[in-house]
């Protein structure tokens, strides 16, 4: 049912790697409009590939701020001549690619505070930035940072502990330090750092926007427990951080009201709220309308999973994320890099490159392969950071081949017990009402959902996430203005959103059995996390795998 038309109306935007998107929804959450600016295609002046410059060491990724900048102009001008009516927007928030950095010069905020609406932002903040290639969460070149952290933390497990991660080359600290370290002088230029999610909120606030709880935990810098800044990564990192970042607040913040350049230009309202921003995957999360107990599973080129936490134990693989949505509480991303294209190889090898024979021997097959089990690590993976293709047999031997139909079952159980395994290991339990929610291109396969469900013993739901982030965005911006009175999830409860659907549940086999089942690869799968140093987790193989298998 269309809203009223004087309905109050709630806008979200995601500033991602290669547009800049909106979702405008009304208080039931429909949506009423989505506009978006492609950046390669619409701001080809930039010339990005995919949004991005790649640099001659083919380490540093980096995108132009100011193209950033002129999206939003270009998106507001799309959004106002489509007729959108902007004085009904009564709150408005966003998310940004997570980690990526925005380096303001001294006297931005001046300017930020005083900005003409006869012009258009790019033009009025042209020297605003004392870094104007922005790192984003694509950059690779902070090995030294990084490793420099670790040290002065204590080590990789120490820095997890604190700040929800090891050291990555990606996350902001490690950036700010190199560009401390390299560029001098546009370091003693800046007057604030941002994240791309915080300068997003910053333009439309009028002044610098705080970094939010959960996109601050991308940066190996705040103490995910007490919610601070960590003072050991702060001195680790570059002098006087504290004063160039801002206090970090929580994700619901409501930051203030928006900017007058918008209420003149674009016929926003005065009293319309900008909550805070933040980053991608917590946004997307929001989007979700996750609960607690609650695993989504992309199964997609590489899988993601991501999860509900009540109690992280961040760990060397994987992030742990301040909650987005509820402030006391967390949330972790895995990444594996080992998703589709590997399964779509064992296909080709042992199923005749059909879906159809390969779905036909995930059913002709049980649950717990017989003992069979197999890691397909083709490339180097993420989670955990191995290579290699090992192949074990009922006796935990390893063997050179499986038959076909044992194999195809083999790839999908060793990689959904690992996904499992791996969650189980930041603090993630499966609790009574758990449900996993599938998306991606494999999410259409019912015989690879049955997989997933048998292993997480939960029924499975799929999702279409491909809008969740920007949607998460218009959601939290209507959580931000109404938290006081209902959490997200009471509002996606009573609303029009559309709610995943029931795809499979898991067969009645007790769970005892299923342990009995799966334990043979449990056994394996468990082995490197349980009993090995976490430096050779790191750095291990899986003959390593092999060595505790026989407990
Ligand atoms: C997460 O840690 C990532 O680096 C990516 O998912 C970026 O957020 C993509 F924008």
């Amino acid at each position: 049912m269309a809203s009223a038309p004087r309905a109050p109306l709630y806008l979200g935007l995601d500033l991602s790697t290669q547009q800049l998107k909106a979702v405008v929804i009304d208080g039931e959450l429909h949506v009423v409009h989505q506009s978006g600016v492609q950046f390669d295609a619409e701001l080809h002046e930039f010339r990005t590939q995919g949004g991005v410059h790649i640099h001659a060491d083919r380490l540093t990724v980096t995108s132009p701020v100011l193209m950033w900048v002129k999206a939003l102009d270009l998106l507001l001008d799309k959004m106002k001549r489509a007729g959108l009516d902007f004085s009904r927007v009564r709150a408005l928030s966003g998310s940004g690619q997570q980690h990526g950095s925005v380096f303001w010069r001294r006297g931005a905020s001046e300017t930020l505070k005083h900005l003409d609406p006869d012009q258009d932002l790019h033009q009025l903040l042209q020297d605003s930035f004392s870094v104007s290639d922005s790192p984003v969460w694509m950059d690779s070149s902070s090995t030294q940072q990084c490793e420099d952290l670790q040290a002065a933390a204590g080590g990789a497990l120490r820095l997890a502990e604190i700040t929800g991660s090891r050291a990555y080359e990606r996350f902001t600290g490690n950036q700010i330090a190199k560009l401390h370290q390299t560029r001098a002088e546009e370091f003693q230029d800046t007057e604030r750092i941002s994240l791309v999610s915080s300068f997003a909120a910053s333009l439309f606030l009028g002044g610098y926007a705080a970094i939010d709880y959960s996109d601050g935990s991308g940066m190996n810098l705040l103490d995910i427990r007490t919610r601070n800044w960590s003072e050991i990564c702060l001195q680790a990192t570059a002098p006087h951080l504290d004063q160039l970042l801002g206090a970090p607040l929580p994700s619901t913040s409501v930051l203030g009201p928006v900017s007058s350049y918008f209420v003149h230009r674009y016929g926003f309202s005065e009293s319309c709220s900008v909550v805070a921003f933040t980053g991608d995957n917590p946004a997307s999360l929001a989007g979700m309308r996750l609960q607690p107990g609650d695993v989504a599973v992309s199964l997609g080129t590489s899988d993601t999973v991501f999860l509900w936490l009540q109690q992280p134990r961040p760990a060397l693989e994987g992030h742990v994320f301040c909650n987005p949505v509820e402030q006391q509480e967390y949330m972790a991303l895995l990444c594996f890099k080992n998703g589709s294209l590997t399964r779509e190889r064992v296909r080709n090898e042992c199923a005749g490159a059909s879906w159809e024979l390969f779905s036909a021997a995930l059913s002709d097959t049980p649950l717990g392969n017989h003992g069979n089990i197999g890691f397909y690590f083709e490339t180097m993976e993420i989670t955990p950071p191995v290579i290699g293709v090992h192949r074990f047999d009922s006796a935990d031997c390893e063997v050179s081949s499986l038959s076909p139909r044992v194999e195809v079952r083999a790839v999908v159980e060793g990689q959904f017990l690992s996904r499992r395994l791996h969650a189980e290991r930041l603090g993630y339990s499966i609790i009574p009402g758990t449900r996993v929610l599938a998306t991606g291109g494999a999410s259409s396969n019912k015989e690879i959902l049955q997989v997933l469900s048998d292993v997480f013993n939960a029924p499975v739901y799929t999702i279409d996430l491909s809008d969740s982030t920007c949607l998460g965005s218009a959601y939290r911006a209507l959580h931000g203005v109404r938290q006081a009175a209902k959490a997200l999830r009471a509002i996606g409860g009573e609303s029009c959103a559309e709610e995943p659907q029931l795809s499979l549940k898991p067969p009645s086999v007790k769970s005892r059995d299923r342990h009995f089942l799966l334990k043979p690869a449990l056994s394996l799968t468990f082995t490197p996390v349980y009993l090995k140093e976490d430096h050779r987790v790191i750095t291990g193989t899986l003959s390593h795998l092999k060595m505790g298998c026989s407990l």
